[in-house]
């Protein structure tokens, strides 16, 4: 009797499994995993091919190491993360990062909403909380970077690039990702409108010690291009169309101010019609950008369709 009992208990206690991806961080991941482990039922490592001990140093903290045989990403590591936590039949994935900058003890405060069904996915922001304000540049580049995301998902969220994040096991299942770098943050967030997901956000604190990674200009312009193109296959007339259109009128306008200019003094304003012609070119491009890009997505769509069609009716 007393076996069964416990079973009982422990099928109705959710399960909440910790994930850390992780690159060349022999230096913290063990205390993260230690504090971690306080607050959670397992701890996974996703070690992404760090070159230092950082998965001898995981797996002596007692966390799960899972290794990718070469440095794929963070979005790699992420998209592991997710696969592990929906093979290990997790009610909820928190995914932290191995650094340092992220603190356990916010975990519980990141699977509450989950736990009372409020949301699907919980994203721990650093603008929301009273913790320590990170460096102003950074700050600039999040913003930047959340603000595109934001118009790109139609989510109105305050920190879309925070790597602190809760999943559901409804959210593991529905997030369709392919990205392998740090722009997986912003594809998430598209992922969570396309799929219809709750998102709620919570402050977390972070502590940054030293210098970062890598170049904050370099690395932002990059994540940036990337959300561009996950936004011009999402939404290309908004990333196209839109601005095609505005090029267009404009240019049309100053056409019309040309033919004015000639009309009354039959003198052909040259700086001004060759403006006029740039902007009615670049419009049309964007234009025809816009609607190319608009009938291919229909068109995977209609084909992604009609193989879950044919895969349903064989099934
Ligand atoms: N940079 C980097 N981090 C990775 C990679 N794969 C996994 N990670 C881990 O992803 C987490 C977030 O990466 P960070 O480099 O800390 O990203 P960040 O916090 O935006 O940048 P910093 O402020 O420089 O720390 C850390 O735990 C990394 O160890 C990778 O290929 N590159
Ligand atoms: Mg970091």
């Amino acid at each position: 009797m007393a076996n069964l009992k416990t079973t009982e208990n422990e099928r109705h206690k959710p399960r909440i499994i910790a994930a850390i991806p992780c690159f060349n961080e022999e230096r913290f991941i063990g205390s993260v995993i230690l504090k971690a482990k306080k607050h959670v039922d397992r701890v996974l490592v996703i070690d992404d091919g760090s070159s230092d001990a950082s998965a001898e140093v995981a797996g002596e903290a007692g966390a799960i190491v899972y290794r990718h045989d070469c440095n794929k990403g963070y979005g790699a590591a992420v998209r592991t993360a997710l696969q592990k936590g929906r093979e290990q039949n997790a009610d909820i994935l928190v995914i932290i990062d191995g650094d340092g900058q992220h603190d356990p003890a916010d975990i519980s405060r990141l699977a509450k909403p989950i736990l009372t069904g409020e949301a699907e996915v919980v994203i721990g922001s650093r603008f929301l909380g009273e913790g320590q304000r990170s460096p102003f540049y950074r700050r600039l580049g999040q913003r930047v970077l959340t603000a595109v995301t934001n118009v790109g998902s139609g989510h109105k969220l305050s920190d879309s690039q925070s790597g602190f994040r809760a999943y559901s096991s409804k959210a593991l299942r529905e997030l369709n990702l392919s990205e392998n770098g740090m722009s997986v943050s912003s594809e998430i967030q598209f992922a969570i409108s396309k799929a219809g997901l709750k998102v709620a956000e919570v402050p977390i604190s972070v502590s940054y010690v030293g210098k970062a990674k890598r170049n904050p200009v370099g690395h932002g312009m990059n994540v940036l291009s990337r959300v561009l193109v996950l936004m011009s296959l999402r939404q290309p007339l908004l990333l196209f169309g839109i601005p095609g259109i505005v090029l267009l009128i404009g240019g049309l306008a100053l056409g019309i101010r040309v033919l004015d200019i000639y009309s009354k003094s039959s003198t052909l304003a040259i700086g001004t019609f060759l403006t006029a012609m740039l902007l009615c070119l670049t419009g049309v491009l964007a234009l025809f950008a816009a609607l190319m890009l608009q009938s291919m997505k229909e068109l995977m769509r209609r084909e992604w369709d009609r193989f879950e069609r044919t895969e349903n009716s064989q099934q």
